[in-house]
């Protein structure tokens, strides 16, 4: 039987399961990620499991997130993540070495092999034709131990490119396009897989851009193949023996196929508030721009400073609008700095920035109130910039360049020539901010500060319930808003009990208390609950605060993963029309849920304050209904030993 790349890279890894779409497979973990933001509690979590070493080829710590260090916090998680992967086999990409996915894909990033990260960005490894697959802390802490990634086996969708992109039309108008016409919840349960013609026209840091933002359609993960192009890149990267070579089999079979024209596409942007809400920049009215931001995972690569760099040189940014820029990783910092493109952004009015997520995670940079700000990054969620009120427009980086040169929302191709960039023969190759574990890791201290708080554990589900709703939600509520980010909160990550006071802070700022002031409560929610970031802290931070379900029409995957693995059940409104019954404030009663969720049945709820009662459907494996049953995954682990 022909197969497609995504079914070759999992049959190579498949541990358990079978290949069909829909049934629960588990993967082999060849390389994991975690960055500061969420790693704290992954590695908090991998020392309670008392393995000495990681059992991964190879295993990175990145720190890219917490780099504003407004008090002692967020350098306190910076050395207790630098001295726990020196004991247990981790290498450390220090603060200002740049992104974990940019800098993964041009260090570490191995076509073929598979590699789970603690962030949903994580498959812009697919762009070097690796399985890169977004999760929680603890599903990445257990495949450091050796265990393997549970998932569902996906659908693989085909995306068919054909022709090449015009001059000023960029990979970032490929990702928003399929954006447009999937939706931000068109991918769950399937991978993205590219192929056809136009693929070798696209570089990996191109294709690269294209998978990270698969992320916001929801999807498993989305793959490119491994070719010439990708060994041009590794070579580059003085890696060519990292190389081999990827693609699907002839006639290998897809679930669908979505056809893509690059010629055809024009510079695109998605509007306020979600990544995919996409139009032509040609079809907005004349929109005045306060703020551009440039870089993120997504667009921060060399090719993308240096068009940057080019459109800007020898000209001003425009006298209303600030422009600030951080470079993709310190091998793109120093590679700019050195040929001079540094100079030509500075001089052009730049506001430059460390190597890092910076304001794509609101870390510094919010925009003025009411602000129009165009970011090059992926997320547009409301209040994510910091300012509840800004409205942010996602473009390319030759949209935000010409943003920043008419001050107006600006279709680049108004801009002269098109700057050609060429990918460098030879990146600048060094790793000496990438540290290697110890040699003799008995000798290492881990140092925890008093950031760094115990892992609070889930109890075990009991079999019966009757808990009031505590906040009903409307539909795609995003991770940011159940556990917003941000300066002032993202350093309270490895502190679970001051972080729960923010949950859910911008819908309604007394759900904290509400809920610390119930004995357990329940969470309803519409479509997609739990979309964008991987943070297990929208799962552990409600847990926290004594939420056991979480009832909604459907989920996003991780996050659906992560309320399993700290023990909320996620349970599915068999009937939609049944969220208009219930309110906030109603009891729900729920009897006999060890038989329901252990025999595959659906699970009954009693609205005692209506009087009528509401089908869910719960579809867990029986794996996962042990873990949730025992109060979680860590409680789970300790029983099986
Ligand atoms: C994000 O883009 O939202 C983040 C911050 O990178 C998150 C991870 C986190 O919340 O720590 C993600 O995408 O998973
Ligand atoms: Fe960092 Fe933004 Fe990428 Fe998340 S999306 S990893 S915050 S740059």
């Amino acid at each position: 039987m022909p197969q497609n790349l995504t079914e070759k890279i999992i049959a190579a890894h498949l541990v358990s399961g079978e290949m069909k779409p829909g049934e629960e497979i588990a993967l082999r973990i060849d390389q994991t990620l975690t960055q500061d933001a969420t790693g704290t509690m992954a590695y908090l979590q991998f020392e309670a499991m008392q393995i000495p070493t990681v059992k991964t080829e190879i295993s990175v710590s990145y720190v890219d997130h917490n780099t504003l260090q407004t008090g002692f916090e967020n350098a306190d998680d910076h050395l207790f993540l630098q001295t726990v992967a020196s004991k247990h086999g981790i290498y450390f990409s220090r603060p200002g070495n740049g992104i974990c996915h940019q800098v993964h894909l041009e260090r570490f990033g191995k076509p073929g092999a598979t590699l789970l990260g603690s962030d949903s960005h994580t498959p812009t490894g697919g762009g070097i034709g690796m399985l890169a697959i977004g999760a929680g802390g603890l599903d990445v802490a257990v495949a450091m131990g050796g265990g393997a990634f549970f998932l569902t086996m996906p659908q693989v969708v085909n995306v068919h490119l054909t022709g090449k992109l015009q001059p000023w039309v960029s990979a970032k108008d490929v990702i928003l396009e399929v954006l447009r016409r999937l939706s931000v919840k068109g991918g769950v349960g399937k991978v993205l897989e590219y192929s056809g013609p136009g693929v070798s026209s696209l570089s990996v840091p191109e294709r690269a851009t294209i998978t990270n933002m698969g992320a916001e359609l929801g999807c498993t993960t989305s793959v490119f193949p491994s070719d010439a192009v990708t060994l041009a890149f590794l070579t580059a990267q003085g890696r060519p023996t990292d190389w081999l070579a990827l693609e699907a089999d002839p006639g290998a079979a897809y679930s669908a196929v979505l056809e893509l024209e690059l010629a055809t596409l024009e510079p695109m942007v998605a509007q306020p508030h979600s990544p995919d809400n996409v139009c032509r920049i040609k079809d907005l009215p004349s929109l005045k721009v306060d703020q551009v931001a440039i870089g993120s995972c997504t667009n921060s690569s060399y090719t993308d400073l240096m068009r940057v760099a080019a459109i800007l040189k020898g000209k001003a940014i425009n006298a209303n609008t600030s422009l600030v820029i951080s470079p993709g990783s310190k091998q793109v910092f120093e590679m700019l700095a050195r040929n001079g493109a540094l100079a030509d952004l500075i001089a052009s009015g730049a506001r430059i920035l460390e190597s890092a997520c910076g304001p794509c995670i609101g870390m510094g940079q919010s925009p003025c109130s009411g602000a129009v700000s165009v970011r090059t990054f992926n997320r547009n969620f409301e209040g994510r910039s910091g300012t509840a009120d800004a409205g942010i427009y996602l473009t390319s980086p030759e949209a935000a360049a010409a943003a920043a040169l008419t001050g107006y929302l600006t279709d680049p191709r108004a801009l002269a020539e098109f700057p050609l960039i060429e990918q460098p023969q030879l990146f600048l190759l060094d790793d000496s901010m990438i540290l290697a574990p110890s040699g003799d890791p008995d000798s290492v201290e881990v140092r925890r500060g008093p950031n760094i708080k115990p892992l609070p554990l889930a109890q075990p589900m009991p079999d019966s319930l009757a808990l009031p709703v505590l906040l009903k939600a409307g539909d795609n509520i995003t991770t940011d808003h159940i556990m917003p980010a941000g300066s002032k909160i993202l350093p309270l990550r490895s502190n679970i009990p001051a972080i729960s006071r923010y949950v859910f802070n911008a819908v309604d700022p007394a759900f904290a208390e509400r809920a610390l002031n119930s004995t357990g409560g329940i969470i309803v929610g519409g479509h997609n609950y739990g979309q964008g970031s991987s943070r297990e802290h929208a799962a552990l931070a409600p847990m926290y605060l004594g939420i056991k379900v979480v009832l909604a029409k459907s989920f996003a995957r991780i996050h659906r993963a992560n309320l399993i693995n700290f023990g909320i059940l996620p349970l599915t409104l068999v009937d939609e029309a049944d969220y208009a019954t219930i309110e906030q404030g109603d009891i729900l009663e729920v009897c006999g849920l060890i038989a329901a969720l252990t025999r595959d049945k659906p699970v009954a709820l009693l609205n005692k304050t209506k009087g009528q009662e509401v089908q869910a459907a719960h579809n867990l494996s029986l794996r996962q209904a042990t873990i949730l049953l025992a109060g979680g995954l860590l409680n789970y682990t300790k029983q099986a030993e």
